[in-house]
């Protein structure tokens, strides 16, 4: 290599050196949706078609494409440029979210850290797994390069990126070998290029770019709002200074961007509009929320927001079902419009709701039509604190999601894995939760600024939250157990998911005060989500056919439990009144009972 190459080359390199160890892999499914319409029905594939969501053409297959039909063009001019267009409604993203998390799964079978972006977006780490290959010859690039011309970098990137380009290329083929879909790849060594690469050979393609072309790529972009974390709001602040693409982004000096920006924002969008971006693939896990949106012309009338609600509630409990959790938290969004000031805005308002309400059957999570009720009275009490309905209201948009889980029960620690058959269990206590009682399962009141596997990732506004009650506090403590706690259920404090009294008088004076009780004419004041607990306690100790033991206790297993336990349990049974708490007057009882082996306990409906 002569000399001045090998300046050149350092030079290119000595910004970051240390940062081209990375292999980073984008993978983008070509017309997702449309795709997975297509696979459903073959006879699609022959012809235009365009996926409809309202009056907007959400995507198009590839064929469309040919006619000139864009994602999000409106359905009146897609079927003017293209008069044969099939449209197919995309509004039910069952299926679309499902082939996603199949996509998702396969690219986990490469066991690199893998992290979903959307739903038919994926970066994927493979940094370990090209260490590995490395050694093994072959080099060879699989699909288009960036930039022909790069120059060799001394730290080795290429090589680990031609390979990098190897293991993308069999990911993808195996998506499609798996599942039929086709992909796109960008390879990169870190995530903004590897997805800024990706769609450039469109579809079913795939390129990568080598460090040394990252500025050079860059300065192509016609935007800076084309560089992924740049949202909206800094993109105006740089327009208004004169930063239009992301080449004036490069020219402008740091000094003149931390006028307008913090120091960190400001190194950080310079960076950016260089190629570099040190930010990890995080691995997903399940997501935090989840939640549907519905968005309208306007809604003014409560018993059509009722109907919305009712809708998205059905959709939502599909999605609940297959995620397996069971949530314990519920959040009620609006989209307001406000007529005089030709705005809108969204709140949301979230609640605790009782794990109870959900039942398990053959391990498979379901909601009766009393439990589908008492969501759906939920709901309307969220709405009705959102609404006042004494005064005219305009909606654009209604929103629910489950925004916490408790997590089901399967660890050997678990009660319920002592005293259960195969029968509905509900409200069960994790007892191997982490012991971030900043943030646990159990810490019900706390909103969480969650993404979600849906729309409500989007720019919705989370509440501030309410105020934590100091019980709610000390139930989170408490459920940092030790080894020995969760080795000794006896000694267990944890079956405090009821509400104290005063808890319950609260409830018992929301409920007074509910505006709305026209859905749930069935439900008396003093049975609703919020007391469920209590009746579990109760369905427990006149459950029994026999004596000591009600029928769906498995004996053997009740028999291996410590005496004292046996003893406390056959009391309690013996002597339902003792055990159940205090529910017959909420508003003048003010001891908290004290703890009980039946707290472990649920209702089996
Ligand atoms: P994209 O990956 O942006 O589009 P695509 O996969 O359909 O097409 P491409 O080949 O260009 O990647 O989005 C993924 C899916 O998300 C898309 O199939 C439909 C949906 N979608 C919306 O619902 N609303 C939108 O505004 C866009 C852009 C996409
Ligand atoms: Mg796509």
């Amino acid at each position: 290599m002569d000399d001045t190459i090998m300046q050149s080359s350092s030079s290119a390199c000595s910004y970051v050196d240390n940062e081209h160890s990375r292999s980073i892999i984008h993978i983008d499914v070509d017309c997702f949706y449309a795709q997975v319409e297509m696979l459903r029905n073959p006879e699609l594939r022959a012809v235009p078609l365009g996926i409809q969501q309202k009056n907007i053409v959400v995507t198009s297959n590839y064929e469309a494409r040919n006619y000139g039909v864009q994602k999000c063009m409106l359905v009146t001019d897609a079927v003017k440029v293209c008069p044969n267009l099939k449209l197919v409604s995309g509004e039910d993203l069952h299926n679309y979210r499902a082939a996603s998390n199949k996509i998702f799964e396969v690219l986990l079978t490469w066991k690199c850290p893998v992290e979903k972006l959307g739903m038919d977006e994926n970066f994927i780490d493979v940094t370990k797994l090209v260490e590995e290959k490395v050694k093994s010859g072959n080099q060879t690039l699989i699909g288009h390069m960036y930039n022909e011309m790069s120059m060799e970098c001394p730290c080795g990137c290429h090589t680990r990126l031609k390979i990098a380009s190897q293991i993308a290329s069999d990911m993808r083929q195996k998506i499609y070998n798996d599942l039929g879909y086709t992909t796109c790849a960008g390879i990169a060594h870190n995530k903004l290029l590897a997805k800024l690469v990706c769609p450039l050979h469109k579809p079913n393609d795939q390129t990568t770019i080598f460090p040394e072309s990252a500025e050079g790529f860059m300065s192509t972009l016609q935007s800076v709002r084309c560089i992924p974390s740049i949202g909206s709001k800094t993109t105006e602040t740089l327009i208004s200074h004169n930063i239009i693409s992301v080449s004036d982004l490069q020219k402008a000096s740091l000094e003149e961007l931390k006028k307008n920006f913090s120091s960190d924002m400001a190194v950080r969008l310079k960076n950016l509009s260089l190629g570099e971006d040190s930010t990890p693939v995080k691995q997903t896990g399940r997501p935090q929320s989840i939640g549907l949106e519905d968005s309208f012309k306007t809604v003014s009338v409560k018993s059509e927001v009722e109907d919305k609600f009712s809708a998205l509630l059905q959709r939502l409990l599909v999605l609940v079902r297959e995620d397996g959790r069971i949530p314990v938290s519920l959040r009620v969004t609006l989209r307001k419009k406000d007529a005089k000031r030709l705005s809108s805005h969204r709140e949301s308002r979230q609640c605790q709701i009782s794990p109870s309400i959900f039942t398990i059957t053959n391990g498979t999570l379901a909601v009766t039509d009393a439990g589908q009720q008492k969501l759906m009275t939920i709901i309307m009490r969220l709405f009705n604190k959102l609404i006042d309905l004494s005064k005219p209201f305009h909606l654009t948009l209604v929103g629910l999601a489950f925004t916490k889980f408790q997590e089901r029960m399967t660890g050997r620690s678990s009660i319920v894995n002592y005293l259960m058959n195969d029968i509905s269990v509900q409200s069960v206590l994790n007892l191997q939760n982490d012991c971030d009682t900043s943030a646990t399962s159990m810490d019900y009141s706390a909103a969480s600024p969650s993404s979600s596997t849906t729309t409500d990732l989007s720019d919705a506004e989370v509440e501030p939250s309410p105020k934590k009650p100091k019980k709610v506090n000390w139930i989170a403590k408490r459920r940092c157990l030790s080894k020995e706690e969760v080795a000794s259920p006896s000694k267990l404090k944890v079956g405090e998911l009821r509400l104290n009294s005063k808890e319950l008088e609260k409830v018992s004076e929301l409920r007074l005060n509910s505006r709305d009780r026209s859905l749930t004419p069935r439900a008396s004041p003093a049975k609703d989500n919020l007391s469920d607990a209590s009746d579990s306690m109760k369905d427990v100790a006149e459950g029994g056919n026999c004596d000591d033991c009600p029928s769906y206790v498995d004996k053997e297993v009740f028999n291996a439990l410590p005496d004292e336990m046996q003893q406390e349990l056959k009391a309690m049974w013996k002597n339902p009144s003792s055990s159940e708490v205090q529910r017959s007057s909420p508003r003048t009882t003010n001891k908290a009972k004290p703890n009980t082996i039946l707290k472990y306990f649920v209702p089996h409906k």
